[in-house]
């Protein structure tokens, strides 16, 4: 591996500096020309690319190779200023249904399954990532899209769905709307669920499972990257594989940049070796996690990365402490008479952040006596401060009360900003 990324690499350092000025400039600037590069150790000496860089480059200026030799043009709109544009010659439409197939195939899919794929089909490369893959291994795939939740229950139990494609949020009101549906257990065929795309934890992995009778595994990736099919979990559920003949993972201090050794918590970092039209060096995800290079008990050696905390730009710093919203979730999912719905606000009062939490009550324990509902207000109230440390203001709500969201979940609204 080490061998084959060091030849990679260095292939793929040259045709940056020919066609790309962005990056021959980076590469001057520390004095390196392509031919110094001869090992994947030299990594940790190379230049950063960030998600600016990408914009300031808007559409097509770190593309190796020209519009004509594009295959094709994927697009994810930022909250603000110009879309992040990724383009992929036809030899990298093939890796990456590769690494989707290859990333199926570890949750043990196959050519006899039926996979609804409810991720946005569209420039979100969601939809179009997990087709290609899909249809690598042969299985049969219902391209439905994202949204219209009575026609995916429709599909779903007509075309004998096994395998659901969506983000976690959208598992979890889909499980809802099965049984809100009245639809019989014995109408839903599927088995496995492939979820990714957010962040999303362990307790809310439970809660789904439950909720639809599924097994669920986590798929991640980034369109800068690839798309999804970066990394994938097998069914040790022990962290997620990185496809490292394709992309090279480090861990850095988003502060000082230094590198950090495995297992220590930092932002992932991935340098693409084989990609084409638009390679990527050292690309800064915002990601936080860490990485575990021992021997998986699956057998694969493939490093792994552990369940995404969540992205730098999520942390919340609440009275000088640092939240993630996956914290919130662990505690809330645990319970048993929440939904997989919460919502987060944060506010500043008086000059003092204050943090509120909207917690949804499933059907069985909303109850007419406050004694009921006080009590488990008052558990989730001291769970939630042994947890981050700081009190917030729990709020119960009744079932169904919060947003659904059918792509990517908003559970944050900071209105701080
Ligand atoms: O979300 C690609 C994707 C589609 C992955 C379908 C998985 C399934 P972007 O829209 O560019 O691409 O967003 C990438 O989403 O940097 C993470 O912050 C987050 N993300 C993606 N997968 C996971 C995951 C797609 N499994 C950004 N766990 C990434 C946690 C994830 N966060």
């Amino acid at each position: 591996m080490h061998k084959m990324q060091s030849k990679e690499l260095a292939v793929m350092a040259k045709r940056m500096y020919d066609n790309v000025p962005f990056y021959r400039e980076k590469f001057k600037e520390i004095g390196f020309e392509p031919g110094d590069i001869k090992s994947i150790d030299q990594l940790k000496d190379l230049p950063f690319t960030t998600k600016n860089d990408l914009r300031d480059n808007y559409p097509f200026g770190l593309f190796t190779t020209p519009q004509s030799n594009i295959a094709r043009i994927h697009a994810s709109s930022g909250t603000t200023g110009k879309p992040t544009v990724v383009g992929y010659t036809h030899a990298d439409l093939e890796i990456w249904a590769e690494v989707v197939a290859r990333s199926l195939s570890m949750a043990g899919i196959h050519s006899g399954d039926t996979i609804q794929i409810a991720y946005g089909y569209g420039p979100f490369t969601g939809g179009l990532g997990l087709h290609y893959g899909a249809e690598k291994i042969g299985a049969t795939v219902i391209p439905i899209s994202v949204g219209n939740t009575k026609k995916q229950l429709q599909f779903m139990t007509d075309f004998n769905a096994t395998v659901l494609a969506c983000t976690p949020s959208y598992a979890a009101h889909l499980g809802e709307s099965i049984r809100s549906n009245g639809i019989s257990e014995k109408d839903i065929k599927l088995r496995i669920g492939v979820f990714g795309a957010e962040p999303w934890t362990n307790e809310l992995r439970c809660q789904i499972e439950q909720l639809i009778k599924i097994k669920a595994y986590d798929i991640y990736g980034l369109s800068e990257v690839i798309g999804p099919g970066v990394s994938m979990e097998c069914p040790c559920h022990c962290g997620n594989h990185i496809f490292e003949d394709h992309f090279i993972p480090e861990i850095i201090n988003p502060e000082t940049l230094e590198l950090l050794p495995d297992g220590e918590i930092g932002e992932l970092v991935f340098t693409t070796v084989s990609k084409v039209a638009m390679p990527l060096l050292r690309y800064r995800t915002r990601d936080l996690t860490r990485l575990c290079r021992e021997k998986c008990d699956c057998g694969r050696t493939l490093v792994r990365m552990e369940k995404c905390l969540g992205r730098s730009d999520d942390m919340l710093i609440i009275r000088g402490v640092n939240i993630f919203p996956s914290q919130v979730e662990s505690v809330l999912m645990e319970m048993s008479e929440t939904t997989p719905h919460y919502q987060i606000i944060v506010r500043r009062e008086n000059n003092l952040d204050t943090l509120e939490i909207l917690v949804e009550i499933d059907e069985k324990s909303w109850s007419d006596s406050i004694r009921e509902l006080e009590g488990i207000r008052r558990r989730i109230d001291q769970n939630i401060k042994s947890m981050l440390g700081i009190s917030a203001k729990i709020r119960l709500v009744e079932p169904n009360s919060i947003e659904r969201w059918e792509g990517k979940a908003k559970r944050v609204i900071d209105q701080r900003k």
